[in-house]
């Protein structure tokens, strides 16, 4: 795949897969049984639509970090080095019924779920024909079934619970996956959700998506709760790891959730230790970059998901034009939407409409 020196992590630009990390990623899939079987079903085209999913997700974060250093926004939230988390997840969903509650960092589950990319790039823009008409630059749809990120952290936990409560209600069963980072899942709103939908059994998927910092608040400094593999027993729920750079263990592991959700099972926390390859946004990278070691950056610059998959799939037989033939179309896609969405830039809502939307009619 084609890097980018100017927008991605300085580990990523030279990149090449370390023979002992890939024969560690096909290990990874092999390893539990279930989860095998669960890869061994994908076809060929689903293992390139994953591969395109995630090369949509890092050009929508370099199209973003190409804005900010043109000017046209100010600082952008990346999830560069963690799509695996995003995507293999999603991908284990039905668009149709299920809904999701991605965090800011979790931005490919909304095109995964169908919402147009220029829509999410709109959003940054605050124009009047946005998602949330100019209100807020976290993205979501009903429509597509993405619930729009509240900016306080933790605060979708207890909402996530009271859509699969809803559906429940309605008779319309459903499945919810929502992210939580090493940070959030601290607040009290997270544990209360937790809880509700632990003794409620709601099917709900939460993904504990571990990038072991809070902002600039590293992990050991805010977590003394001991290892969060111990978590989901705690709240009494089922739950499991897989690992965040694989999208594949993410794909597999995020399946066998859904299915014990939708067999009424109840919720199903997931554990994915990933690392954040930048800032917490894009104006703080040079402290994200002092506030670690180096070698840790370099630790999981070599676990790049992208680049590990993509050697995958090269090993599994997949040419090396294929893939270009996939990542050019991918790549164009988001380009385009970005040129829609700069079409809009100018198109401001009305200050007429700041409470449209905010208070339910009388
Ligand atoms: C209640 C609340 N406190 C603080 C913030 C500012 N803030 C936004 S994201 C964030 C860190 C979240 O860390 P984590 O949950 O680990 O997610 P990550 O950013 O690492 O993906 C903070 C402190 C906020 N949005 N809401
Ligand atoms: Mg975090």
């Amino acid at each position: 795949m084609k890097r980018y020196p100017a927008f991605e992590p300085p580990e990523y630009v030279a990149w090449t897969a370390d023979p002992a990390l890939l024969d560690a990623f096909r290990a990874t899939i092999n390893a539990v049984p279930e989860r095998k079987a669960v890869v061994a079903r994908l076809s060929r085209d689903e293992l390139l639509s994953l591969y395109a999913r995630l090369i949509r997700a890092r050009q929508h974060d370099i199209a973003l970090a190409r804005w900010v250093r043109q000017g046209v926004i100010s600082k952008a939230w990346l999830g560069t080095g963690e799509e695996a988390a995003t995507v293999g997840p999603v991908f284990a969903l039905d668009p149709a019924v299920d809904f999701v509650a991605p965090m800011i960092r979790n931005a490919a589950a909304c095109c995964d779920m169908g919402m147009p990319l220029a829509d999410m790039l709109r959003a940054y823009l605050a124009t009047a024909d946005s998602p949330s008409g100019g209100h807020d630059l976290h993205a979501g749809s009903q429509a597509h079934h993405v619930l729009q990120p509240v900016s306080p952290v933790g605060v979708m936990v207890p909402v996530s619970a009271g859509v699969a409560l809803a559906g429940r209600i309605t008779g319309a069963p459903r499945v919810v996956m929502n992210w939580i980072g090493d940070g959030s899942v601290k607040s009290g709103a997270s544990h209360e959700g937790l809880n509700f939908a632990a003794v409620q059994r709601l099917p709900v998927v939460y993904i504990l998506q571990n990038n072991q910092v809070a902002l600039g608040t590293r992990l050991e400094q805010h977590h003394a709760g001991g290892d969060f593999a111990e978590w989901p027993e705690a709240y009494g729920m089922a739950g499991w790891g897989f690992d965040g750079n694989n999208v594949l263990d993410a794909y597999a592991a995020a399946v066998l959730a859904v299915e014990r959700c939708r067999r009424g099972e109840g919720p199903v926390l997931l554990l994915a230790n990933t690392f954040r390859m930048g800032g917490h946004a894009t104006h703080d990278e040079r402290e994200a970059r002092a506030t670690f070691p180096a070698e840790l950056f370099a630790y999981w610059g070599k676990r790049d998901p992208i680049g590990l998959f993509e050697a995958y799939l090269k090993g599994a037989g997949v040419l090396e034009a294929e893939l270009a033939d996939v990542e050019a179309a991918a790549t164009a896609v988001v380009e385009a939407a970005a040129d829609a969405a700069l079409e809009s830039r100018h198109h401001l809502p009305d200050p007429q409409t700041a409470l449209t939307g905010v208070y339910a009619p009388d």
